[in-house]
């Protein structure tokens, strides 16, 4: 993948598509302003004492719409070259006319991401807060808000800043001892270094240390409800969205098929998946594929529920689940309930937090434990946050480079030439969360995520 030229003026619908009360249309490039004027006209009795004009869009000498017009002088524009943006009525026959126009007047279509692209190439961005700008669009609840805010503000490019000026020192006190070969290096200078160097590499596995949060705020905590046929967990799926998701009924094995649904947790999303009963006993080819997706879910997990009807005694499907539970779920925490609590109970209350689908009793304590498990996740987005798996993989570099460094420092025969070479290491992982040092294939992949028009 290449990166698109810079050179030439990009325009494209910076609004969803469809028809809509208004939409806004983006050029940006060095004749904007020109192509922009090659069909505005400056509406009678307007005296266009503001940034912001009321303009005629002319098609020839149709009059298309009157619109809105915002002129930005590069380089006080998002993208950072000369900018115009078009508040006209949304329909998509307006749009596509005054798009039409743009291009007659020499302006391409951009492609997606292509106004951000050429924010980060000005320098008005970093790539870390340009492709924060990306998840912000994304960020369906208010935690993943949070994070994808605070990242487009900067406060991952602080952090991963702060940490490359320390490299930066420490290489360059590194490559002042290699040009003055022939003295000896003090002992005490090479350990003050090692030190300084693991702080580093503490700071970078730090930052890292937040991914698994991060991810979780951003694409949602996954919550499996799972346990043995008919102990009600469909039921305690609608009982916990407050609608009737999935089907219920006294039957055993009613749920085959894995479903998942979204809630609004305390402001975080949390995804839960519903799934086939986990039988000891799986008669039909059809029951058993459901578990095995049930299976699949489980091993996926960031928590599970593990449901058993309270008013009956254990039964050997119960075992199975609490086997496969422990067999499946990887590093996910498990929340015991005894359901069906609305009925004489039949089993010890140690066993699970008594809820009940059918009355509702128990789901807010439920819910409540839920929180304090992923309290990481809810507690995390406070602050600044790695939700990108490429600044992840980035920070262990880094982090990695580090240690290889320290080991050589602390050994027998340090040799300064390699360990330049791994702070050079570490630098370059640092500086390409940044952008500094992205090759172009990179950028054109992080940018072929946006939508057309941002
Ligand atoms: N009294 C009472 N009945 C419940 C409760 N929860 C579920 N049930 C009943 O238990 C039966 C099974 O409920 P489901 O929600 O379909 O159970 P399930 O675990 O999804 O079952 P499968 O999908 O077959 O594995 C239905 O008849 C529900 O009405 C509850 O809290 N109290
Ligand atoms: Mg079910």
């Amino acid at each position: 993948m290449k990166l698109p030229g810079t050179k030439d003026t990009i325009a494209a619908q910076a609004t969803p598509p469809g028809a809509g009360a208004l939409a806004v249309l983006r050029l940006s490039g060095p004749k904007a302003f020109a192509i922009a004027s090659s069909f505005l006209q400056p509406v009678p009795g307007d005296h266009g004492r503001r940034t912001a004009r009321l303009l005629s869009i002319f098609d020839g000498k149709a009059l298309v719409d009157r619109a809105v017009v915002v002129f930005f002088k590069g380089p006080g524009s998002y993208t950072g070259d000369d900018t115009v943006e078009i508040s006209c009525h949304g329909s998509p026959y307006i749009i596509r006319t005054i798009l039409n126009l743009a291009i007659r007047g020499g302006a391409r279509l951009a492609g997606p991401g292509e106004f951000t692209l050429r924010a980060f190439l000005n320098g008005k961005l970093d790539l870390a807060q340009a492709e924060a700008v990306g998840e912000l669009i994304e960020a369906g609840s208010a935690g993943a808000h949070r994070a994808a805010l605070s990242q487009v503000e900067g406060a991952i490019s602080a952090r991963v800043a702060g940490i490359r000026t320390e490299i930066v020192d420490l290489l360059a006190r590194l490559e002042a001892r290699l040009d003055d070969s022939y003295e000896e290096i003090p002992a005490l200078e090479l350990k003050d270094f090692a030190s300084r160097a693991a702080a580093a590499r503490e700071r970078a596995l730090e930052l890292a240390g937040g991914f698994e949060a991060g991810r979780g705020i951003k694409e949602g905590v996954r919550v499996v409800i799972t346990g043995a046929p008919n102990s009600g967990k469909s039921s305690l799926l609608n009982a916990l969205l407050g609608y009737d998701r999935a089907l219920v009924s006294r039957q055993a094995g009613t749920t085959r098929d894995t479903l998942e649904a979204e809630l609004d947790v305390d402001g975080f999303s949390v995804i839960f998946t519903d799934t086939a009963g986990l039988n000891a006993r799986a008669a039909s080819a059809l029951e058993k594929a459901g578990m095995r997706r049930a299976e699949k879910a489980i091993s996926r997990a960031d928590a599970i529920i593990l449901v058993k009807d309270g008013s009956i005694a254990e039964t050997p499907s119960d075992l199975r689940a609490e086997r496969e539970t422990a067999r499946l779920a990887a590093s996910a925490k498990v929340i015991r309930v005894l359901n069906k609590a609305d009925l004489p109970p039949k089993r010890a209350a140690a066993a699970g937090l008594s809820v009940s689908a059918k009355t509702g009793r128990g789901l807010a304590p439920l819910k409540n434990l839920l929180i304090a498990q992923q309290k990481k996740v809810f507690r995390d987005s406070a602050q600044a946050v790695v939700t990108s798996a490429r600044h992840y993989a980035a920070l262990a570099e880094a982090a990695g480079e580090l240690t290889r460094l320290e080991k050589m420092m602390k050994g027998p025969a340090p040799a300064l030439e390699l360990g330049a070479e791994h702070l050079r290491g570490a630098l370059a992982a640092l500086s390409s969360i940044l952008g500094e040092t992205a090759p172009e294939e990179v950028l054109a992949g992080i940018f072929a995520n946006f939508c057309v028009g941002k």
